[in-house]
């Protein structure tokens, strides 16, 4: 029996020519308890899209390169009929799917509005994260829990959020900022967050963000901009409601 019946679940997955991982990790995908994988194929050069389609996905095409771009363009067509859940999932195979359930059924039962994959409370194997990530990560989550009181570990990429809870954020990071931006967004918003441990495996085909020197300077540099500019420099940030959740 399925562990959903009757919530709309769909899966945003940012592809950037990952034509040898994303069929694999398409293929272990539990479908049924999932409305919906929309893949955002972003400026792939390769055979991304047709795979994605040829497994039954939605394929959304976007031309300009970014992981925020092209989660926004995968939000901005769910628009037009979205849904209760939204799932970001990376498309290069290295979070294990089998944590679907974990992250929605917290949502499903209405005790949390954002779940978050934490990789540094699962198991992650070895290679798969790399020493600067695993910095990167610590500093990043030690400054955001320092200035808006939370407990994050991670940045994980792989988590679930309520779609209210996700249009209350205003999300507009076009990069590597996004997924800072949504935990901080997170935290003013009030939103009931939960992190929960996941395992994380070595990535299939070519690293192209922490396993590259002009990458990892580029996601660092946006990382910490990000927390500078939402903490000092007053970017627009979402507060709680008056009816607002809060843990
Ligand atoms: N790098 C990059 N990834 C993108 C882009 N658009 C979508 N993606 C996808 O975003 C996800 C995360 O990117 P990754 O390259 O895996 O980044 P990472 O996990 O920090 O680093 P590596 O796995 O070592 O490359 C993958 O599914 C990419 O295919 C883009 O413009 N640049
Ligand atoms: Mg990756």
């Amino acid at each position: 029996m399925t562990w959903n019946r009757h919530f709309k679940i769909d899966i945003l997955i940012p592809a950037h020519n990952e034509e040898d991982a994303l069929p694999v990790l398409l293929s272990e995908i539990d479908r049924e308890p999932v409305r919906r994988i929309v893949v955002v194929n972003n400026a792939s050069t390769d055979r991304t899209g047709e795979l994605a389609r040829e497994a039954g996905c939605t394929v959304v095409d976007c031309e300009t390169p970014g992981y925020g771009m092209a989660c926004l363009a995968g939000i901005d067509y769910m628009r037009k009929d979205p849904p209760d859940i939204l799932v970001f999932l990376d498309g290069d195979r290295s979070d294990h799917p089998r944590y679907l359930a974990d992250l929605c059924l917290p949502i499903i039962d209405n005790e949390q509005d954002f779940v978050l994959g934490s990789r540094v409370k699962g198991k992650a194997e070895q290679g798969s994260l790399t020493v600067t990530q695993k910095f990167g990560n610590w500093l990043a989550t030690t400054l955001m829990n320092f200035f808006w009181k939370t407990d994050y570990s991670d940045l994980g990429p792989f988590r679930a959020i309520s779609w209210e809870s996700l249009e209350r954020l205003g999300m507009a990071d076009t990069n590597y900022g996004w997924t800072i931006e949504m935990q901080i967004k997170a935290a003013t918003a009030g939103l009931r967050l939960l992190e929960i441990p996941v395992d994380y495996r070595n990535r299939i085909g070519i690293s192209k963000i922490s396993g590259t020197v002009s990458g990892v300077i580029k996601a660092g540099y946006k990382i910490l901009y990000t927390i500078f500019k939402y903490r000092f420099l007053a970017g627009p940030l979402p507060r709680q409601s008056k009816a607002g959740a809060s843990s």
